[in-house]
């Protein structure tokens, strides 16, 4: 394929491997209800850089692991947390939006009540797959706690959660702290804990632990960065959602406090930070993945 790189390359096997795992584990979903689980195979499975996945998948083999099947779990699990919390915010009493991952958001599909349903149960499915992965892999039960409570604080009310209140309440200073202080809740929190589980299945000391959080946290605020430039400059059919919305409801975002192209220098700058915290040197295809944070186009 002209333009692939070695990232895409490397990318597009994992993403394989992401997919197949995530429609098996809707498929083995013991829901009583056909239609709940329709809803959350539309919003969970096909769709997605699966960003979050290759950051636990490779933050594991940047670190020597040898579980690749409990990373693939964990990564899973990282997966359904990050998007009930797409199908949440997309909902009318939040960002309202109708479009996602290039098809209708799931209450535009389903229906609102099936849609805060899909989302809760996306939330208890992460905590379900991370809590028996010692039953189907070689993983230490206080490794799959340390995972969860991982997960839990950054899915709760110090992370996504705070996040998204301060999203739509914002403080009055209306400045970069403020701004700083959303990003690091909404976005990095989830991916700090992608790196950090990655970590914990590799089997990696609170040393590495740390460090791959550290990374996680810098290139999560590098990511929210570009998200909000990509919403300034992005079309709706690349990005996959409805772009200029964050102007349209004067959302505080960092371009719209220092400008477009210091925010770009300022992920950069996160992206270098990231890449200066990263375990064990950060091997090539990490490294190339948190380079990518500040260069994507979607
Ligand atoms: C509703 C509890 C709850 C939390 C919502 C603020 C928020 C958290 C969600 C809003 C969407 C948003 C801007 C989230 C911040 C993280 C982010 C940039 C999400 C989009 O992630 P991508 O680009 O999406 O990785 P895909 O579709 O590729 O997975």
């Amino acid at each position: 394929m002209p333009g692939t790189t070695e990232l895409d390359r490397l990318a597009a096997a994992d993403r394989d491997a992401i997919e197949a795992r995530l429609s098996a584990l809707v498929d083995a979903l013991a829901s009583q209800h056909a239609g709940m689980r329709d809803a959350i195979r539309y919003t969970l499975v096909g769709g997605g850089k699966r960003v979050r996945p290759l950051l636990c998948l490779w933050t594991h083999d940047a670190l020597g692991g040898r579980n690749r099947d409990a990373a693939l779990d964990a990564a899973c699990a990282l997966e359904c947390v990050h998007t009930y919390s797409l199908v949440h915010d997309d909902l009318p009493s939040m960002d309202n939006d109708d479009y996602r991952r290039g098809k209708p958001s799931a209450h535009r599909r389903f229906g609102e009540a099936v849609a805060v349903l899909a989302g809760d149960a996306l939330l208890t499915l992460a905590f379900e797959i991370l809590c028996t992965i010692p039953s189907r892999y070689p993983l230490a039960a206080e490794d799959a706690l340390a995972a969860a409570a991982a997960l839990a604080r950054a899915a709760g009310t110090d992370g996504l959660i705070a996040g998204q209140a301060l999203d739509i309440a914002p403080p009055a200073s209306r400045d970069e702290a403020a701004v700083g202080e959303i990003h690091l809740r909404k976005t990095a929190a989830l991916i700090a804990a992608s790196m950090e589980l990655g970590a914990v299945v590799a089997g990696s000391g609170a040393v590495g632990r740390a460090s791959a959080r550290r990374a996680g946290v810098e290139a999560g605020m590098a990511f929210q960065i570009i998200d909000d430039i990509l919403d300034i400059e992005g079309e709706q059919e690349t990005l996959g959602k409805t772009p200029h919305k964050d102007i349209d409801r004067g959302k505080l975002t960092l371009p719209s406090v220092i400008g477009i192209e210091a925010a770009r220098a300022r992920a950069h700058r996160h992206v270098e930070d990231a890449l200066g915290a990263l375990p064990a040197g950060g091997a090539a295809p990490l490294a190339m993945l948190i380079r990518h944070i500040a260069d994507r186009a979607h």
